[in-house]
């Protein structure tokens, strides 16, 4: 069979003014750009376990969901989907399966609504994809359709034998940022949060080794990539991560990923991830102040706990050439409209020199998305394109939603204005010349964070 795998990438926004306001704002439209063309690597996963004989083909949908035409010439397309486009991915499913191709969904959305998903596609697929995928090609092969495969009917996926995803679909393409997991899952469970709702095992990491050959395997398709570690959370395990970053230190690429505050804890560790050249850490904090943290992480009360030292935690990152991006959710059940105020007194105070700010997202199969709609606080109820961490859909708990979208604008203004970003961002330049003067760091190396 010829396989397409079909990514639907690029940034969703509906809010107009805000979208405005981005397009203004270079620090906003730069981070999108780079974002928005990242690869799928959960399709290039299900790729490499697809049984030998068959002729695979890696597309991208443009940003406004179409699909290109090469599509139609598959016999099978596999379509990844998040909320925000879903309803894209049915629309192009429809299209196709009109032409007589098969189609097989799977990815965070279809996992908790596959009722839905039924209704437009051949194969709706729960869960991680890796070993139900070689079933559904085979069903597809005998031309069976129609059928739900979910994840917890196969044996659970084991990280330790990952294959290479098969980046080498990729080769012709533009893209210079890869993405590679080093570890699935995350031991805290915030309330809002939509990453794991689909994974059924604990937090688990891979052998150090399996990445580094996966990096060596983008190294052949790419000379300089930029490597993005799709982890939900990367350093929770200090020893191990120490031993990523010695095996990462000779391969020389530059790397972002995402992990909790508990990397400030250990000197050692941030001291390796410099030598390792990680760019920069992407942390969320999700609320200047501590009370309104309380009982968002619902183990252990995790974001709460760790609030008060937050501020010190992140210069002692910053201080290591390591840039920290940090996320802000406005519209917390303890938010009032001081709010937006207090995110940029935080912002100015670290300072920060990246910051990301989105407003509570309801996005199904969460905590959240059920307690909200148990209150009747869904303003729309599956409207899912409305999923994109920057559209209101809810009604917060101490302000309206327009006193919400209000506040949202009134801070984007403020920081990513040009004056607010270099304000940002000259503390960390200076910490860095500072430790070039006294030795500490290369001028090849500052030159190259500058
Ligand atoms: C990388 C990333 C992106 C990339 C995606 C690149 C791409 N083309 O896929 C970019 C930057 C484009 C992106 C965009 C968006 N993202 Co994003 N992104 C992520 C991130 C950080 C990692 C995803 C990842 O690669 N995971 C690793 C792979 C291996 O897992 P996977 O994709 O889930 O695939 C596995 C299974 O789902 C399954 N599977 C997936 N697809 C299929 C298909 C079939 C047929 C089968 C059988 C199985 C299967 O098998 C795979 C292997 O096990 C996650 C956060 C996270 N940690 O998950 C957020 C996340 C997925 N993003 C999110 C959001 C909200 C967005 C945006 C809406 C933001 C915005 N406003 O634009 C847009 C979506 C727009 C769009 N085009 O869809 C949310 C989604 C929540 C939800 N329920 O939808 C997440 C969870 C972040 C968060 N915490 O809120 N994102």
């Amino acid at each position: 069979m010829k396989i397409g795998f079909l990514a639907m990438s690029g940034i969703r926004a509906h809010d107009k003014k805000l979208l405005e306001l981005g397009l203004t704002m270079p620090g906003v439209l730069k981070r999108s750009q780079v974002v928005a063309s990242l690869p799928s690597l959960g399709l290039l996963y299900l790729a490499a376990v697809t049984s030998p004989g068959h002729e695979l083909h890696y597309y991208e949908a443009s940003g406004d969901g179409s699909e290109p035409p090469e599509v139609y010439d598959c016999d099978l397309v596999a379509i990844s989907t998040f909320t925000a486009q879903v309803r894209e991915a049915y629309a192009v499913a429809d299209r196709l399966r009109g032409a007589g191709v098969q189609v097989a969904m799977g990815g965070l959305h279809v996992t908790v609504r596959p009722e839905e998903a039924r209704q437009h596609v051949d194969h709706v697929c729960l869960g991680e994809g890796e070993r139900l995928w070689p079933a559904v090609v085979q069903a597809a092969a005998r031309g069976e359709r129609r059928c739900v495969w979910n994840a917890a009917d196969f044996a659970p996926v084991d990280m330790q034998r990952l294959p290479v995803p098969r980046y080498d679909l990729l080769a012709d393409r533009p893209y210079n940022r890869f993405m590679v997991q080093t570890s699935r899952g995350c031991p805290w469970r915030c309330d809002f949060c939509a990453s794991n709702v689909m994974l059924r095992q604990a937090y688990r990491k891979r052998p150090v080794a399996d990445v580094i050959r996966d990096l060596r395997a983008i190294l052949e398709v790419r000379k300089r990539p930029f490597i993005e570690f799709a982890d939900d959370n990367t350093f929770v395990d200090k020893a191990w991560g120490k031993g990523l970053c010695r095996q990462l230190i000779p391969l020389r690429l530059k790397w972002f990923t995402e992990t909790d505050i508990t990397v400030a804890d250990d000197e050692e560790l941030l001291r390796l991830m410099q030598a390792a050249r990680c760019r920069q850490v992407l942390i969320g904090l999700e609320s200047p102040n501590q009370s309104a943290l309380e009982g968002v992480e619902l183990k252990a009360n995790f974001k709460a706990r760790r609030s008060a030292g937050a501020r010190d935690a992140l210069r002692r990152i910053q201080e290591h050439g390591i840039t920290v991006n940090g996320c802000f959710i406005l519209g917390l059940d303890r938010h009032t409209p001081d709010v937006f105020e207090e995110v940029l007194e935080f912002a100015l105070d670290v300072p920060l020199y990246d910051v990301q700010i989105t407003v509570l997202t309801p996005f199904p199969g969460t905590p959240l998305y059920d307690r909200l709609l148990r209150e009747g606080r869904i303003i729309e109820p599956e409207r899912w394109e409305l999923c994109t961490l920057f559209d209101v859909n809810y009604i917060p708990q101490q302000m309206t939603p327009q006193e919400l979208r209000e506040g949202l604008y009134w801070l984007t203004e403020r920081l990513y204005s040009d004056r607010c970003v270099e304000q940002r961002r000259r503390a960390f330049f200076e910490t860095l010349w500072r430790q070039h003067d006294a030795g500490l760091v290369a001028e090849e190396e500052c030159a190259a964070i500058s």
